[in-house]
């Protein structure tokens, strides 16, 4: 490997969020002298800037953490069973300390561009202040919703009441209170934020463009000696959960809707059934037949059915409409809500239907539609992130022969070869890039996959002689084919499936499903076994 030097390194991780803590950790035991580039002041990734009211993660703790380290689990105290913003913040902090990985990290280094190195078999790194820095490997572990989609409606800037970002709330807060505040986005941040802010608010205004599928959950601290006697179980657990497909054994966003695909066909049920269905399981059970998410027939007959659920909770029948999506269920991420139908119960709650008319302009006093002028003190923006691709398209990478990966995503497609590497980029590692479980599993069990994976293909390059790998084109042709085949049976490729799975909620992007959806075993059967015959699919030089 590579000689000491204070801007020479075996490898350059970007990002320390939950995926380049990891990886830290585990290239400093496989012997690898690492370090961590990070744009923010501190660790956290994703849960350092989405510090909005409500923000949660819709997996439960103690399967949304690391499960590397027995002595972490067993040490770090959760409260609730679904992990609120602060404590994952504040567990990615307890991790960073007892791993004394802070030593390692560059705070406040934004990389810029990287470039291939191809006589020298190196990355050069250089960052935003314009320092130089090399290294063998990449790995970049910057994120799958790290990049806020930084919406631009005409006059933002004219608005004379205060703007806030989901995607970088600030750090201090924010008092809402006494205030006319509108949000924009129903997306998994807006539902978890909009019945926090009704509480808080003098009125609330939401601008809904496609309203929300969304599960009620019970969130709730542990009880008394609950989570002790889970660690005490912690082995069988994290067994459990290796096995599951999405890497969460216990109830989930995604584990529910496995449940519901092992039900009954709703295009086969009558409509005493559907009834009951709703009456017992209220819009959850609108969704809960087996056939929703192969049949687009079956989905749009399960939407109404939802509508009908919708409308048992909300006393205004025009709201309770308008909160009626009129897109497949399933195209875009499940979201887990507490309280969300309920708040637009609430006297200080207007929804405003943009499918009745979009947002036209924002101005000094609010925000105007097509179907009028709303005044507001505050707008809170919950438009989403350029999702999967967004952070390695804002840093120049240049492979072989200059190509840029930027280009390459716009122009192809996200192609990658396991979700891990991308041909005409040699010793990239992308850490849950497209084409990996990531996002469409729990994506702390993905990751971990993920970088044990890279840190024994470093290792075993390293044993081996070899100085680099590149993933060759037919293979990543043939891993795109195959994550592609296996949506196509599903209403995830329906046209009207629009979503940042798919890219299409960012205007000009190329469309393609981004996840692995044959589940984390598989995929971990697949990596293993090309590992294990010498990386096929990869060029070793
Ligand atoms: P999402 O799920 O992409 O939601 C963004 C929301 O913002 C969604 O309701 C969008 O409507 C809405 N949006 C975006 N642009 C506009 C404009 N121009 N006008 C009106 N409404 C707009 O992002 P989230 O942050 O909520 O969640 C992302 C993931 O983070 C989530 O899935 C979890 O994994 C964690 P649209 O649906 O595009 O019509």
């Amino acid at each position: 490997m590579t000689k000491p030097s204070p801007s020479r390194f075996d490898a350059i991780v970007i990002g320390a969020g939950f995926s380049g803590l990891y990886a830290l950790h585990r290239l400093r035991e496989l012997g690898v002298r690492t370090l961590v580039l990070e744009a923010a002041e501190d660790v956290g990734g994703t849960w350092l800037f989405n510090r909005y009211p409500g923000a949660r993660c819709d997996i439960e703790s103690i399967e949304y953490s690391y499960s590397f380290s027995d002595e972490i689990q067993q040490e770090w105290v959760w409260t609730e069973t679904m992990p609120a913003q602060p404590e994952i913040e504040a567990y990615l902090h307890f991790v960073a300390d007892k791993l004394d990985l802070r030593r390692d990290i560059r705070f406040n280094t934004r990389v810029v561009a990287m470039t291939y190195d191809e006589a020298a078999g190196e990355w050069m790194v250089q960052t935003q202040s314009g320092e130089s820095l090399v290294a063998s490997f990449v790995v970049a572990a910057s994120g799958i919703l790290s990049v806020p989609l930084d919406p631009d409606f005409p006059g933002m800037e004219t608005f004379t009441g205060a703007s806030l970002f989901t995607g970088h709330w600030p750090k201090e807060g924010f008092d809402l209170s006494g205030k006319r505040v509108g949000v924009i986005g129903t997306g998994s941040t807006g539902v978890q934020l909009i019945p926090v802010v009704a509480k808080e608010a003098e009125h609330l205004t939401v601008f809904q463009r496609s309203p929300a599928y969304t599960l009620p959950w019970e969130v709730r601290p542990f009880d008394d000696g609950e989570l002790d006697e889970l660690k005490a179980n912690y082995a069988e657990i994290r067994a459990a959960q290796r096995q599951h497909a999405v890497g969460a054994a216990r109830l989930s966003a995604f584990s529910v809707l496995f449940d519901m695909m092992a039900k009954p066909p709703l295009k086969a049920a009558s409509r005493q059934e559907q009834l009951r269905a709703i009456e017992e399981g209220g819009v959850m059970g609108a969704l809960s037949w087996g056939d929703v998410f192969f049949d687009i027939e079956a989905n749009r007959m399960a939407a109404k059915l939802y509508g009908e659920a919708v409308a048992r909770i909300v006393k205004d029948p025009e709201t309770a409409a308008s909160l009626t999506p009129s897109h497949p269920f399933g195209c875009k991420r499940p979201i887990i809500d507490q309280g969300y139908y309920d708040t637009f119960n609430r006297d200080n709650v207007t929804l405003v239907d943009l499918r009745k008319g979009p947002i036209v302009e924002i101005t000094p006093t609010g925000i105007r539609t097509e179907q009028g002028h709303h005044d507001l003190d505050v707008i809170i923006y919950a438009t989403g992130f350029d999702a999967m691709t967004g952070a390695l398209t804002r840093i120049n990478v240049h492979g072989r022969d200059r190509l840029s990966l930027a280009d390459f995503w716009s122009s192809e497609g996200p192609y990658t070869y396991l979700g891990i590497a991308v041909a005409g980029f040699p010793n990239l590692f992308i850490v849950q890039a497209p084409g990996s479980p990531s996002a469409a599993t729990n994506f702390v069990a993905a990751l971990e996959q993920h970088i044990e994976w890279i840190g024994d293909c470093i290792a075993y390059l390293r044993d081996n002689g070899y100085r680099t790998i590149e993933a060759l084109p037919d293979a990543q042709h043939e891993w795109i084919e195959h994550t592609t085949a296996l949506v196509a049976p599903t209403v995830l490729v329906d046209p009207s499936c629009s979503s940042w799975y798919n890219g299409g909620n960012v205007p000009g992007k190329k469309r393609m499903y981004m996840g692995y959806t044959a589940g984390i075993p598989e995929y971990r059967r697949r990596c293993d076994e090309i590992a294990d015959a010498g990386y096929t699919g990869f060029k070793l030089g």
